[in-house]
């Protein structure tokens, strides 16, 4: 018998599908298209593990089985290379960042075709590529031009570590997500994009998306939408006002005190008649240090300071109260001011109890000696509102002596950093005429080479002391410019990287429009998780400005969206050289073939979760390869007039059963795959694989069995299939259809008829003959006793269904 030995087998088919270019994506616009989307890996040095190619396989067996299904089929791959991973590691290694990302992306190539993933190579992006950077520029001009471009000189979020400006999202629990080190706040001049201009879409768009629930919440709570209400209280002895933003404008009338966050400008406004400045300054020099759920948390202590000698006037009722500065109310939230009702809200409860502020109750339906009552009710102690409920009080209290507003926790987007690995942003800075584009002619604006790639931390990014690079002639009056030496963060090549693979060598436009209309939207996008926010807020923000300037034809980019779980080591904790524990895919494929990989990763559990690397099951899924093989020898040992038909061996499953379990097993594989239930796939398979040791199995059904697995285990399905003599790649043939004819039951009802009329029904096995059926049949009672003194003098049988006897 012939081994099943796949180092043999994997490379060489990878050699013959390369040649024949089975991958590649037909370059038409008339064919039902599909177009299967992976994110893009940012290429480290540490190349691939094997918990990276879980998602990388399921689209895999996805693309493979959408092109058996007649789709031509978009599956392209690329690299996502700019931004500060790869720029660390550069500086680490004393390499150009250039340089180690173009080895890495060698690497992770390779590793990606010793997996057979079938991507379309000659699609292949690289977000450093200057001929794909330019459209990330042209992008951002059309923004600048469009209004969405924005200089600020807010203070920002600095990593003191990076040394680098970050956004909002870019930090976990107010740590720079990158390195862990706090994030501190420091104003800088920033380019930022009015993304916030586009919430409402954002938010309202997600309703026509396939997409789980549960990311279009976090999408949600992101964006965070806040219908409210602004009031305006005056500052007593001042002209200023304090403005705040609350969502209970029907507890207006119990304000004891207002809080201001400490950063807010008023603070310093208000400095000379503040009586206690030392101990207010102090207070917040501390909160800066502070994150961000530190600040905010229900449970976590409250801290304050007054701000003795100031008073504010409570318009509904013209009450005097006091004003307070806390960690608790946010700067860039709202207004950055909060008027506290401690009866009604559990953070200025908390306060007012530790610092015996006057609590007072103005919604009645709770118990305030014990706790904060935060539900709606009748109005108390609130004038002529008394009585009102909550909801209609809000309208009435706004209506006198409110403003709506919607405010929303979508911050727009800090888009430079003070680093060299980036996009340049193709700005130039004119002493006469300002901020000017450079011209579309002009771009890419390309990085030049430069020695020292550490970031200087100066709030410059390295390129400016390029001075060659950085002094240019104004586009516009021809005098003395300086480009812009900020560079885009890494979210903006991943912004739009999709629409590029449609057509990745255009010269003249981002995108042909023909082209674009063909294939988007993107049908089936696949990554991890970590990605609901950010980046597929950042794309779709992006996808809508080019709808807005025609770029495009469709308004969101990802119809359909699936999560991968990750995989954890044997351990249970996260695969990391820190705690050597992270399994090699090269070794992986030496030892057991890539096909066992692919096979095992889809099995080993629900696609969207969480789960444990074990070697020991994934043995498990090269035992079940084996079977495959090992049934498919049966055929090879046959001379070839024999092959219809091997003898079983024990003949306990019967012909039909294993044909009724083999379109069961059609149609649970065809919905499992829709569905992205791979795991009950491959069992599924395997029942149908054991079942197919123990019967005696035809040919056609055992190409069936291999067609069914083609996606999962494409080398070892070839490999056979080939062997069978057949000259077609498999990976080219139609998948199986389910004959669900066979599905209903194993056993079938059969009406006989005697000249037209109904005399019998009776059971019988599925797949019976003629022959079976009339047997059965001229024996029981109730047909036999109309064919006394007859001749029968024509049969008629309709498959499974129906024997119609005419007599003389
Ligand atoms: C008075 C009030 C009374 C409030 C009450 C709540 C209950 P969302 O839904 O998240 O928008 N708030 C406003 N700006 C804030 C800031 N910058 N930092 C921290 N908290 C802030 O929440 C809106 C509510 O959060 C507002 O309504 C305000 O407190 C608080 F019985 O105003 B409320
Ligand atoms: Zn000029």
């Amino acid at each position: 018998m012939n081994e099943y030995n796949h180092l043999k087998i994997e490379p060489k088919w990878r050699k013959i599908w390369e040649k024949k270019g089975i991958n590649k994506t037909k370059d038409t616009t008339k064919d039902s298209k599909f177009y299967v989307l992976d994110m893009f890996p940012y290429p480290s040095g540490d190349g691939l593990h094997v918990g990276h190619p879980r998602g990388y396989i399921s689209t895999d067996v996805y693309s493979r089985y959408m092109r058996m299904q007649g789709f031509n089929v978009l599956h392209p791959m690329g690299f996502d290379a700019f931004g500060l991973p790869a720029e660390n590691y550069a500086i680490k290694n004393k390499i150009s960042p250039d340089f180690a990302m173009k080895k890495n992306a060698k690497r992770y190539k390779e590793q990606m075709n010793m997996i057979g993933l079938n991507y379309d190579w000659s699609r292949e992006i690289n977000t450093t590529d200057p001929n794909y950077y330019k459209w990330t520029q042209w992008t951002f001009l059309q923004m600048f031009k469009n209004g969405l471009a924005y200089e600020s000189f807010e203070p920002i979020n600095w990593c003191p570590s990076c040394k680098t400006g970050l956004a909002n999202e870019d930090l976990e629990d107010g740590k720079c997500e990158r390195c862990g080190t706090q994030v501190e706040k420091k104003p800088m001049r920033q380019w930022v994009l009015r993304i916030t201009k586009y919430a409402d879409r954002l938010l309202n768009d997600l309703k026509d998306l396939n997409w789980s629930e549960n990311v279009k919440e976090s999408q949600r709570n992101w964006i965070g939408r806040s219908e409210g209400v602004e009031i305006e209280f005056q500052i007593l002895n001042s002209k200023s006002k304090i403005k705040v933003f609350t969502t209970r404008a029907d507890t207006l009338f119990g304000v004891t005190y207002v809080v201001l966050a400490p950063e807010n400008k008023l603070v310093q406004e208000l400095k000379s008649q503040i009586k206690n400045w030392g101990e207010v300054i102090k207070y917040i020099s501390e909160a800066k240090v502070k994150t961000e759920i530190e600040r905010t948390a229900i449970n976590k202590d409250k801290t304050g300071v007054e701000l003795k000698g100031i008073l504010i006037t409570n318009p509904a009722n013209g009450e005097k109260v006091p004003v307070w500065i806390s960690d608790y109310v946010l700067a860039d939230y709202g207004t950055g001011a909060v008027m506290a009702v401690p009866a009604h809200d559990e953070r200025d409860y908390a306060f007012a109890k530790k610092y015996s502020l006057p609590i007072k109750e103005v919604i009645s339906g709770g118990n305030i000696a014990e706790s904060a009552y935060v539900g709606n009710g009748k109005l108390i102690n609130s004038d002529k509102f008394n009585g009102l409920e909550s909801e209609k009080a809000r309208i009435e209290i706004t209506k006198v002596f409110g403003q709506e507003k919607i405010s929303y926790k979508l911050k727009d987007w800090v888009f430079s950093r003070q680093r060299y690995w980036g996009e340049p942003i193709p700005l130039i800075h004119c002493e006469k005429c300002g901020v000017v584009p450079v011209p579309e002619k002009d771009l890419p604006v390309k990085l030049p080479d430069v020695k020292f790639y550490e970031p200087t931390g100066t709030g410059e990014s390295p390129l400016a002391a390029i001075i060659k690079w950085v002094n240019v002639k104004c586009p516009k009056c021809g005098g003395k410019g300086k480009r812009e030496t900020n560079t885009m963060p890494q979210w903006a090549g991943s912004s739009w990287y999709y629409l590029r693979y449609i057509d990745p060598k255009n010269k003249k436009v981002l995108v042909d429009k023909k082209k674009e209309k063909y294939w988007s939207p993107v049908d089936l996008y696949v990554g991890g998780g970590e990605h609901n926010t950010r980046h597929l807020i950042y794309a779709r923000f992006w996808h809508k400005f080019l709808y807005d300037i025609g770029v495009v034809n469709y308004n969101e980019p990802f119809t359909k969206l699936m999560s991968v779980g990750m995989i954890l080591a044997s351990d249970g904790r996260k695969m990391s050289k820190r705690w050597g524990n992270v399994v090699n895919p090269d070794e992986v494929v030496k030892n057991v073939g890539a096909d066992t990989l692919r096979v095992y990763e889809m099995f080993m559990g629900p696609f969207d979760q969480e789960i444990a690397w074990s070697t020991d099951n994934m043995v498990g899924s090269r035992r079940f390869l084996d079977k495959v093989w090992r049934i498919g020898q049966n055929f090879f040992q046959k001379s070839p007039s024999s092959l219809n038909g091997i003898p079983n061996r024990s003949e306990d499953v019967s012909k039909e059963n294993f044909e009724i379990l083999l379109h069961k097993t059609i149609k649970k594989v065809t919905e499992d795959i829709l569905n992205f239930n791979f795991n009950t796939a491959i069992s599924a398979f395997m029942i149908l694989v054991n079942s197919a040791e123990k019967t005696e199995i035809t040919k056609s059904n055992y190409e069936i069995i291999l067609k069914l697995l083609a996606p999962f285990a494409p080398h070892l399905t070839e490999e056979i299939w080939a062997n069978l003599g057949n000259k077609k790649s498999i990976h080219m043939e139609n998948w199986p259809k389910c004959d669900d004819s066979k599905l209903v039951s194993d056993k079938l009802i059969i009406n006989v008829q005697i000249n037209g009329r109904p005399r019998a029904t009776f059971e019988m096995p599925v797949g019976c003959t003629q022959d079976e059926v009339e047997k059965v049949a001229l024996k029981l009672p109730e047909i036999s006793k109309w064919l006394i003194g007859k001749n029968i003098k024509k049969k008629m049988f309709i498959k499974g269904r129906i024997l119609t006897l005419i007599t003389d």
